[in-house]
């Protein structure tokens, strides 16, 4: 069997990561916090390094020094290792002035990189999805196969499949077909492959391993720029393509309603997604906050992290992330507080609304619902933010609306008495 160092892992980093604005205003994608403490980066990044994977690279064309500022904090690999994390941001060269067209063609315009890099598997990650997976495996499974390309598949529920690559295999796990987000009820009738009528179909993850040759040669010969709906499906009738099988947990956080709802799963009491596996933790930044400080508080189904402070309040299923502050008689509720960058010296009292500027975090006697509060966003006193009906789409200068979710972006001032 090949080495796993012999594996390089490449993590799509979105584009634009229009689906998820605001959140990505100032931001590129992979750099989105998540769970309070996290960053949407670091899953695939601890998922490779969990899995004895240490080569990773990062495509990214958008906003990109708040991610490197995180990568280049969290990573540290020491001297006598081999592992690295590499942003590969879209450049101009002399043969390319464009951006990245989409997944392949991200893929396509490092291929010199990728070559540099001398390893015989590439391993292409999404960098917007909430799982723990074991790599490991599925390149064993990749080797015991010889496949050139395989896919990571799960079974899927009817609702879902005109959102996925949806694929058929044969008894050896050797891909038939594939059709990328079928919406023809002919095709999708033909398309089921499993007995269970709750999940009847498998469906692509989005996660492919290449031998690096096959990856190579797909992409210099064909104008394909995307994966799911050009590589696969047409590699199916001229390589081995393999799908491999992994029915844990998995989600897709990549737009506003997934994101909301994804985070806010963290907070159940028995949370689908284990962020407490000691042999598989989650990394993130080191930040050696402070223990938060609770007084008088009523808290129900929420994912409190370090460093907050909560006066007299009321919080139910809601995610509280680093450095919030949320003051006396304010009500928040199905709510992501993001938290904040920085503890204000002149914010850290109970009574320091009172001034014209909203302070850093919540002020008092707020009620605040079915929000996404992003960083460092300074909302005054007596603020009211209820949820809007699902489909409503709205842009203010201090707030948006995405999905009936409204999000105050990041360092947003919403001033005292604003109702949302
Ligand atoms: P989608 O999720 O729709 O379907 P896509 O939007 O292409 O695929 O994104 C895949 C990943 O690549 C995401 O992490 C995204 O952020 C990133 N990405 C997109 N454009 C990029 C670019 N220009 N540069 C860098 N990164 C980019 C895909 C497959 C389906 C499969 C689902 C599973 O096409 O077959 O079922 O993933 O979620
Ligand atoms: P994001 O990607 O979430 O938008 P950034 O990485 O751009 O966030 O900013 C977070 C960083 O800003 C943190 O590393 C934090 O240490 C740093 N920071 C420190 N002090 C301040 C400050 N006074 N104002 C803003 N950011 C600060």
């Amino acid at each position: 069997m090949p080495s796993l160092d012999n594996i390089l892992a490449i993590i799509l980093g979105g584009g634009r990561g229009s689906r998820l604005y605001p959140l990505t205003k100032l931001r590129s994608k992979p750099a989105v916090p998540m769970g309070g403490k996290y960053r949407l980066i670091d899953i695939p990044i601890s998922n490779c390094i969990n899995s004895g994977i240490y080569r990773i690279a990062v495509l990214t064309q958008f906003n990109s020094v708040s991610l490197h500022r995180h990568i280049t904090q969290t990573y540290v690999f020491d001297v006598f290792h081999t592992g690295a994390v590499y942003i590969w941001a879209a450049e101009q060269t002399m043969e390319n002035a464009d951006w990245y067209q989409g997944t392949a063609d991200a893929v396509r315009k490092q291929l010199f990189q990728i070559r540099s890099a001398r390893a015989d598997y590439v391993l292409i990650l999404a960098g917007d999805h909430l799982y723990r997976m074991d790599y490991s495996e599925m390149a064993r499974f990749h080797w015991e196969h010889n496949a050139d390309i395989t896919v990571a598949v799960q079974p899927v529920r009817a609702d879902e499949a005109h959102r996925l690559g949806i694929l058929k295999r044969d008894s050896e796990g050797r891909i038939l077909r594939f059709a990328e987000k079928p919406k023809d009820p002919a095709l999708l009738a033909d398309l089921i492959s499993r007995d269970d009528p709750i999940r009847p179909y498998l469906g692509s993850m989005g996660i492919y391993m290449f031998k690096t040759n096959v990856l190579i040669d797909v992409l210099e010969n064909n104008a394909f720029n995307d994966f799911g709906g050009q590589v696969i499906p047409h590699a199916l009738n001229t390589h081995r393509v393999y799908g491999f099988d992994f029915d844990g947990y998995w989600e897709d956080i990549g737009t506003i309603r997934a994101f909301y709802e994804t985070n806010l799963a963290l907070a159940d009491p028995n949370p689908r997604f284990n962020l407490y596996d000691p042999q598989r933790p989650i990394y993130s930044h080191a930040r050696f906050l402070p223990g938060s400080i609770l007084d008088n508080y009523v808290l129900e189904h929420v994912l409190l992290t370090e460093g907050c402070s909560l006066k007299r309040c009321e919080v139910r299923h809601s995610v509280i992330g680093l450095r919030s502050q949320i003051r006396s008689g304010t009500v928040i509720l199905d709510s992501i507080l993001m938290g904040a960058d920085y503890y204000d010296s002149g914010c850290m009292s109970d009574d320091s609304d009172e001034g014209p500027e909203p302070c850093i975090g919540i002020g008092r006697d707020c009620f605040i619902q079915g929000a996404i509060i992003d960083k460092n966003a300074r909302i005054g006193r007596n603020v009211i933010i209820k949820p809007f009906p699902r489909g409503v789409d709205m842009e203010t200068e201090n707030w948006t609306v995405q999905d009936g979710i409204v999000v105050v972006p990041k360092g947003a001032i919403l001033t005292a008495g604003t109702i949302i």
